[in-house]
């Protein structure tokens, strides 16, 4: 961005839902940043005008507009705000190109090999389905815990929120949602010490501190996303058991 000069608060808006993570991540870049900007709640089943103009390849939530000039898809919003805003608040890429294209490798990790396992595990039936999806997730979440070891340092890339503690953020709120209601728990601090207290660091940082995730609202609304969802939503209110050989992961 050539032009470094302070944007006005009207001339940034972030078209957004209140229960979507990749809204959440927007959110928490431009609080890093300090961005002031206009909040537009969509409703998804009555999408606005502007929504569609600004988004009409994908029609999602987030859009950020910068300048009257749309930006789509939370990963590339997440990136422009750093670039944008580059000269104010704390980087959220490396400046680094390898330590950038590692992180980059990572968000890809998380969305590609981390996040569908971990969601298959929550909406699986118990059973063997349940059981594989619960090896495969912790196996990934083996790969991170090694990883934080590794880097020893508070978050993915330093001592500050970055790129990868945004990608993995909604999964530092959703997964103990989902062991609740499951009734199972995943991650521990003592299967991934480093995770979890990366977990715990995460929740206290600024940004999410400054937009904290809606858990509370979010619980009910879980029964509304998928039939298999709900299922193991209800399964668990009226207080069926996971399968016998996951007693070893059963919250206490
Ligand atoms: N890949 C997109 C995913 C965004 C997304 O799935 N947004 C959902 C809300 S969580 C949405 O707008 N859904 C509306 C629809 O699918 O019609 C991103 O990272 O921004």
């Amino acid at each position: 961005m050539d032009d470094h000069q302070e944007e006005a608060p009207e001339k940034v808006k972030l078209f957004g839902m209140w229960a979507s993570p990749y809204v959440l991540k927007v959110k928490w870049a431009l609080s890093i940043k300090g961005v002031e900007y206009e909040y537009v709640e969509e409703d998804l089943r009555n999408k606005s005008d502007d929504l569609l103009e600004h988004n009409p390849v994908h029609k999602k939530v987030p859009v950020l507009l910068y300048r009257g000039k749309p930006v789509a898809e939370s990963d590339v919003i997440v990136e422009f705000v750093d670039e944008a805003w580059s000269y104010r608040g704390g980087r959220i890429l490396p400046d680094d190109p390898h330590e950038r294209a590692m992180a980059r490798f990572w968000v890809r990790f998380v969305h590609d090999k981390l996040s569908p396992p971990i969601w298959k595990w929550f909406t699986a039936a118990p059973g063997e389905g349940q059981k594989a999806a619960l090896g495969a997730a912790v196996e990934q979440l083996q790969v991170l815990e090694d990883l934080l070891a590794l880097g020893g340092k508070d978050f993915f890339a330093g001592e500050s929120v970055g790129l990868v503690d945004l990608s993995l953020g909604a999964l530092a709120y959703v997964i103990p949602m989902y062991e609740e209601i499951i009734g199972v728990r995943m991650v521990t601090e003592e299967r991934f010490p480093s995770l979890s207290a990366w977990m715990g660091r995460f929740l206290d940082s600024p940004p999410v501190k400054d937009h904290p995730p809606p858990v509370e609202r979010l619980k009910p609304s879980c029964l509304l996303l998928g039939n298999q969802t709900t299922f193991a939503f209800c399964r668990r209110r009226r207080g069926a058991s996971v399968s016998a050989d996951m007693k070893e992961w059963r919250m206490t």
